[in-house]
């Protein structure tokens, strides 16, 4: 088991080690995966060169993903093992802001995982939590990867889908699906997959995206229209590259 360790708030590191707890506890539940740990590990990188900060890309894409959210027919919140232990309760929110599902799906998926998930979801908020049904597949994905629920992700227009892996977010593309990612990581094969990347940490990502959503909810249809086809995701991973490069470290 994880020790308890208190991070003292004054550390320059304080929110990121709080994080890795927060990860390594749900190893110890069993909601995370071992790999997820070595995923932080990459996103901690990537965040350490980006200045732990939500860029004003970044701010700009989590708006887009709002209104995104916002206008869909069928939108899911898709949450894997690291999703659910860094930001359950933030997940929980999003969804109620915008009206979307929450669907566990996991890479490494077993029934006790996706369980333990759905449970700890439930704990922190959540009234209905998919993804247990498992009665659809992602077509060109392997059996346990691919599982998904018919009434959840496989007939949504709009997914998020935060710290996904390349070969599920093209899938997910493929059945054409409009695809929000956050990924830390702007050369990723799901940031470049994505109709809409997110190059921010999720532990950010989600209550700025719910900030968002808040102010656009009374805005017209024309309007959020508007805010989606500005959006240029090129010029986002640009952004986050240039960002990353000119960076100033402590
Ligand atoms: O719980 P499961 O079984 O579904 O497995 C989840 C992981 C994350 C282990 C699985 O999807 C995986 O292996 O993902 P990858 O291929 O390591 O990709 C994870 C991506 O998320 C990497 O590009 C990381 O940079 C990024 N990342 C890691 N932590 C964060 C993050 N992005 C945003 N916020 C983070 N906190």
């Amino acid at each position: 088991m994880s020790e308890h360790v208190d991070v003292p708030e004054d550390h320059p590191r304080y929110e990121s080690l709080l994080t890795r707890h927060r990860i390594e506890a749900g190893v110890d539940r069993g909601i995370t995966s071992r790999q997820g740990l070595i995923a932080q590990g990459r996103g901690e990188a990537f965040d350490y060169l980006l200045g732990e900060r939500t860029t004003e890309s970044a701010d700009e894409a989590e708006r887009v993903a709002a209104a995104h959210l916002l206008l869909a027919d069928h939108a899911v919140l898709s949450v894997n093992g690291n999703v659910a232990a860094l930001a359950p309760e933030e997940t929980v929110t999003l969804a109620e802001a915008t009206g979307a599902d929450i669907e566990v799906n996991l890479f490494n998926r077993t029934a006790e995982r996706m369980q333990a998930i759905v449970d700890h979801l439930r704990e922190h908020g959540a009234t209905e939590v998919k993804g247990l049904a498992a009665d659809a597949r992602i077509p060109g994905l392997s059996h346990e990867r691919g599982k998904v629920d018919a009434d959840g992700i496989h007939d949504a227009d709009v997914v998020l889908v935060p710290l996904e892996d390349g070969d599920r977010a093209e899938a997910l593309a493929a059945m054409g699906k409009t695809e929000l990612v956050v990924d830390l990581n702007p050369g990723s094969r799901s940031a470049r997959t994505a109709t809409v990347p997110i190059v921010d940490n999720i532990v950010r990502a989600l209550p700025n995206m719910t900030a968002h959503a808040r102010e656009l909810a009374d805005i017209d249809e024309a309007t959020l229209r508007e805010v989606v086809e500005d959006f240029d995701a090129e010029r986002a991973l640009d952004d986050a590259e240039r960002e990353i490069r000119s960076g100033s470290f402590e």
